[in-house]
């Protein structure tokens, strides 16, 4: 394909409620989209960066920059442009990957569009629907915590996974435990701990948990192995897996058991099916993370999960879990479950009436 236009949107949504993590507190979820035309066919991209560079190095407006000045100039140059091709396209960028993602989910979006293909029969999904967890964020108190997490269980999600911190772990977990009796439980630290907390976090175990996510910063492998050697709960890394050979590493020394797979974080959706493949080879059990992702980006998360390696719930909960109204068709929980789109690229239409409604500057057009 020739890619003939490339605009970036950036856009403010207002959240139904704060979302807190170890890391901070957000209110709003600022999204990048790239759209581009290609051979006359568009193809959306979301970016998963956020605000700040608080989860990742990378930020909305850093992934903006990176894409106007030297993304979108080598795409746009490009005769014959291929979603396969982009890793050897940006490969003079180095890093980025959640600035190169929103670029690959678009150009892959119109490349599918075009033959009318959609996203999870192109990356190999055998399932028509998948199983849904959400991701509960830190509360001012415990009350309020197990108000909302009951409200998610009333929902039908299947997974609870409790954001937690020094200070915000074994008690609201043991709370949330009560309420939900046996229903499956995880923990997201997002790099809050040190090895000091090694002895406070295998009290953890008492509570039947899933697994334990990220409890130490991303560079830190060595730290998680001796986590893992110490703990029961299964220690499983999100922030630090970035490519295949990150995973199968990881893998290796024994620093994760099962892996939190995200498209944007790895670069790009091709990138995620070859770690899936891998942790498959290697019987790693991997599962689908989220970004707070609006209906673009969560129609092909979605098709991710339906690969059969995703043996555990993700954090693909229903567009309502984020947004009072999404930017595409909502995507609405049924018996736990979401529905993989079946139409062509990601299945969703995006509604240019918010697209302008929730404009945060104007769109930058590139050609
Ligand atoms: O660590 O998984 C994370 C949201 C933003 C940044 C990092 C994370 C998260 C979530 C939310 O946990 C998952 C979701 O529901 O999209
Ligand atoms: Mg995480």
């Amino acid at each position: 394909m020739r890619i003939e236009r490339i605009e970036l949107h950036t856009i403010g949504m207002p959240l139904v409620r704060p979302f807190e993590t170890s890391f901070g507190r957000q209110t709003e979820r600022q999204v990048l989209l790239a759209h581009v035309v290609a051979d006359g066919v568009d193809g959306w991209g979301e970016c998963v960066a956020g605000t700040t560079p608080d989860y990742s190095s990378e930020y909305v407006d850093g992934c903006r920059i990176v894409i106007e000045r030297f993304l979108a100039p080598v795409l746009l140059a490009a005769n014959d442009v291929t979603a396969a091709a982009l890793d050897g396209l940006f490969a003079g960028v180095i890093g980025h990957r959640m600035a190169k993602a929103t670029l690959e989910a678009a150009v892959l979006d119109a490349e599918l569009r075009s033959t009318g293909t959609s996203f999870g029969e192109r990356l190999g999904a055998v399932r028509d629907r998948v199983e849904c967890g959400v991701s509960v964020g830190i509360s001012p108190d415990i009350e309020t915590l197990l108000a909302e997490v009951e409200g998610y269980v009333d929902e039908g999600y299947r997974r609870i996974k409790l954001k937690i911190k020094p200070g915000w772990d074994l008690e609201p977990v043991a709370r949330v435990r009560e309420v939900i009796g046996s229903l499956p439980l995880q923990v997201d630290a997002n790099t809050a701990y040190t090895l000091d907390h090694v002895d406070h976090l295998r009290r953890l175990d008492e509570f039947g948990l899933l697994l334990i996510e990220q409890p130490f910063v991303e560079e830190d492998i060595a730290a998680h192995v001796l986590l893992a050697d110490s703990i029961e709960t299964p220690v499983c890394l999100d922030e630090s897996i970035t490519s295949t050979g990150i995973a199968i590493d990881a893998i290796e020394r024994g620093a994760t058991s099962i892996v939190n797979i995200k498209p944007g974080r790895v670069g790009g959706y091709l990138e995620a099916v070859s770690i899936h493949d891998a942790c498959r080879s290697l019987d790693v059990p991997v599962w689908c993370g989220g970004m707070l992702e609006t209906g673009i980006g969560r129609a092909m998360n979605v098709a991710l999960a339906a690969l059969p390696g995703f043996a555990l719930p993700g954090d693909t909960s229903a567009s309502g879990r984020y947004f009072a109204e999404d930017i595409t068709e909502p995507f609405v929980l049924d018996d736990g479950y979401l529905s993989v789109p079946t139409g062509a690229g990601s299945g969703v239409e995006v509604r240019h009436d918010l697209l302008r409604h929730w404009a945060l500057t104007e769109p930058v057009v590139l050609s």
